[in-house]
């Protein structure tokens, strides 16, 4: 009888946990490149499996060909939604005509396709890459002049991400704009690093034999940027001090990283989308549409003390890092 209590409550418990409807969601997934891929990873795949919802997951190994297949056998699965997330902006018209032919939900999350605007899709998530970019340089503005340096000539090398990835198109175009109000600072060169600390420190060490008098780097995600602080020490620099590194994603090991003295900011895009995503789906069950908008979550930019600004309005300041690390979750 015990035992027969024991399992109606664990039942009662698994029943209550998972959600009213059986879905099968496909996600198909770029890879594993960097910390921020991991967690976005994590959140997705456990909140989807929390829900009770069977998940078909696949990495695509950073090949827009494995996606393309992925994408193609969760059509002939009959999936009852597609989660998306592009290697590459360009090149996926067709098979997302056919995912809209299957009239399979599709779910864009963090890097949208070029071809959005001629495909049909319940809902999207990003970030806002552009905007990322312009705060990495507003913020290296304030910094500098706060540091008495603001009319300095600036010397600035980048690490860029995975080449024709949407974050890396949308981080260089907002640098780029940003740039152009700072003619005092000048981009001496720029290289992609594929968004992993291999090759960012691989790339900072060829940018250190190559160039005299590097001031700042600016890293398109913190996992290069710390792969770089690597290829510094090495160099017998002090990263943070002789070169300021500013990077991007805020994950833990930049907050440690800043707290170390050895990085001095990195602007948030956040992995975290199984909040916005599993409301989404229950809402469109429920007969919601949640029309063309891309939703790009509230971000913000953190730093060794706080209080230097990196919006255009100038009003939103940086977050001591120290102060919130241990609510870090990635
Ligand atoms: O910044 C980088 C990752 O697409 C926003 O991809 C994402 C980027 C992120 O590998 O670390």
């Amino acid at each position: 009888m015990k035992k027969l209590i024991a399992l109606v409550l664990a039942l009662t418990l698994v029943l209550s946990a998972s959600s009213a409807f059986a879905l099968t969601i496909g996600f198909s997934q770029i890879g594993q490149e960097s910390d921020w891929r991991t967690a976005n990873t994590d959140n997705v795949c456990n909140a989807i499996e929390e829900q009770g919802w069977t998940l078909v997951y696949s990495d695509g190994q950073q090949k827009q060909e494995n996606q393309v297949q992925a994408l193609r056998s969760f059509i002939t699965q009959g999936v009852d939604y597609i989660l998306f997330t592009g290697v590459v902006t360009t090149g996926w018209d067709e098979v997302l005509k056919e995912v809209n032919e299957a009239e399979i939900p599709l779910i864009l999350l963090d890097r949208i396709p070029s071809c959005v605007d001629d495909i049909e899709y319940a809902a999207a998530f990003g970030g806002d890459f552009v905007e990322e970019g312009k705060r990495m340089v507003r913020w290296l503005a304030n910094y500098l002049e706060k540091e008495g340096r603001g009319e300095e000539e600036i010397n600035i090398v980048m690490l860029e991400g995975t080449t024709g990835a949407d974050a890396q198109v949308g981080r260089s175009e907002g640098i780029l704009a940003e740039l152009e109000n700072h003619p005092n600072m000048t981009l001496v060169e720029s290289q992609t690093g594929n968004f992993t600390r291999a090759e960012g420190q691989q790339v900072m060490e060829t940018f250190l034999n190559s160039i005299d008098d590097i001031d700042v780097l600016l890293s398109q995600n913190d996992d290069m940027a710390l792969g770089a602080i690597e290829a510094i020490k090495a160099a017998g620099l002090k990263p943070g001090e002789d070169i300021i590194i500013i990077g991007c994603d805020s994950v833990k090991a930049a907050f440690e990283a800043i707290i170390a003295g050895e990085m001095n900011c990195t602007v948030e895009c956040t992995p975290l989308y199984a909040d916005f995503l599993i409301p989404t789906i229950e809402g469109l069950e429920a007969g919601e549409t949640y029309g063309r908008d891309i939703i790009h979550p509230e971000e913000y930019c953190y730093d060794a003390e706080g209080g230097i600004p990196y919006t255009e309005d100038g009003e939103a300041l940086s977050i001591k890092a120290a102060d919130v690390i241990d609510e870090r979750v990635y």
